[in-house]
């Protein structure tokens, strides 16, 4: 038989591969943390620990590429990427928990992030329902009510099609219907919260006691975010990445789940020449600070959710680059959540309209999901179910 490379990038898939051959469980034990190799780049490292860690890299047939600056052994910072096998990583981290110059602490975060990378989503609990992430892609349907509506009638008719947009969603195969009260589309106006709290609150109330999945808030408002969960919400959707103290207090208050997503600036002004040095490092980052300042102030790990927030504050290229390397974000160990739903980078790539992206939409849930998300949130349901249970079935469980 003609040799060939082998679809594997986890010790366990190493480990199950060798079984099947035959290989002894000594030789299993032995060789699976050899058969996965991995790049690692940490950055800010102080010169001196930087010299330690490429010794002792080196030392166990690693790799660890650095600048020049490594060489000037004071305490100048610079970046590394760290390469090698699972094993080697293994070793080299249990030398670094000894070391100075905050290596052990070093260690620890550079473990935690090789086992978040492959480890398998959690469930989340919102209210009544448990969202188990690892049996399957989740779909979070985009309940938008309508604005604009001065009179009474006018509300009352935008309420009862919203509620039945919602019907038709979850009889689609929605996991999660989140409402907004706000457009967040680029340059739009923000909304008095008055106003939207008249939009959503009789929404979420009717939609609590009618429909069997949960309701995510899409808001950043605090105020907005806890009369949303009085009315019977149990999920935060906040675009603004949880910027306001006083929404996190509320999430570990109500000890419900939370998006952070990532957004550069307001809508208003975010997709005014958006500038990033590496766009996925800077999200990831930002991303990062968030969870852990969440985290500090009492929310749960296991109630955080992360987002890229595809279009908010990014080109094309910025969009395009964070889906090609989506999976630099299973770094972080939190769920993740992503929005293309119809969004204008498709249409630019397309040079079709809103109403002729569902196509170009699909395209991205599925790669996706292949990258390692794990709740995408759309606008046509039914579709989306479909390519989400094609590439569930062919990546057996939740997609990565
Ligand atoms: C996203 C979102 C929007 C997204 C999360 C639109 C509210 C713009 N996009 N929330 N919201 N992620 N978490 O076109 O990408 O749907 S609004």
């Amino acid at each position: 038989m003609r040799p060939r490379v082998l679809n594997i990038d986890s010790v366990e898939s190493v480990r199950e591969s060798l079984m099947r051959m035959r290989v002894s469980p000594e030789g299993v034990d032995i060789m699976s943390p050899k058969g996965i190799y991995r790049l690692v780049k940490i950055t800010g490292i102080d010169c001196r620990a930087a010299n330690i860690i490429k010794q002792e890299m080196l030392a166990r047939g690693g790799e660890a590429a650095a600048p020049y600056e490594l060489y000037m052994l004071d305490a100048r910072k610079i970046d590394m990427v760290l390469m090698g096998t699972a094993k080697q990583f293994e070793a080299l981290l249990d030398k670094l928990s000894r070391q100075p110059f905050g290596l052990a602490a070093l260690a620890e975060d550079i473990r935690k992030t090789l086992e978040s990378y492959t480890k398998k989503p959690p469930t989340l609990h919102a209210g009544r329902f448990a969202l188990e992430l690892a049996s399957r892609t989740h779909i979070m349907g985009i309940l938008n009510i309508t604005p604009d509506s001065f009179s009474d009638g006018g509300r009352y008719f935008s309420l009862e099609d919203a509620l039945a947009q919602a019907k038709l969603m979850v009889s689609e195969g929605a996991d999660i219907i989140d409402v907004g009260g706000e457009s967040t589309r680029p340059g739009a106006a923000e909304v008095g919260l008055d106003e939207e709290l008249k939009r959503v609150v009789p929404l979420i109330e009717r939609l609590s006691a009618e429909l069997d999945v949960p309701i995510s808030i899409d808001t950043y408002k605090p105020e907005v975010a806890r009369s949303a969960l009085d009315a019977g919400a149990s999920l935060i959707n906040d675009i603004s990445g949880l910027r306001d103290a006083a929404m996190i207090e509320l999430a570990t208050e109500r000890n419900v789940p939370v998006v952070i997503m990532h957004m550069k600036g307001m809508p208003k002004d975010m997709q005014q020449d958006p500038v990033y040095g590496d766009v996925v490092a800077e999200v990831i980052d930002w991303l990062d600070g968030q969870a852990r300042q969440a985290m500090a102030a009492g929310v749960a790990e296991h109630n955080i959710v992360v987002d890229p927030g595809i279009g908010f504050g990014k080109t094309l290229e910025h969009n395009l680059e964070l889906l090609r390397r989506l999976s630099e974000f299973k770094s972080l160990g939190f769920p993740m959540l992503i929005g293309t739903s119809r969004k204008a980078f498709i249409g630019k790539i397309l040079d079709a309209p809103a109403e002729e992206r569902l196509e170009g939409t699909l395209a991205t849930i599925a790669y996706a999901i292949s990258k390692g998300a794990g709740i995408v949130r759309v606008h046509d349901v039914k579709e989306a179910r479909r390519v989400v249970a094609v590439v569930d079935a062919i990546a057996g469980g939740a997609g990565s």
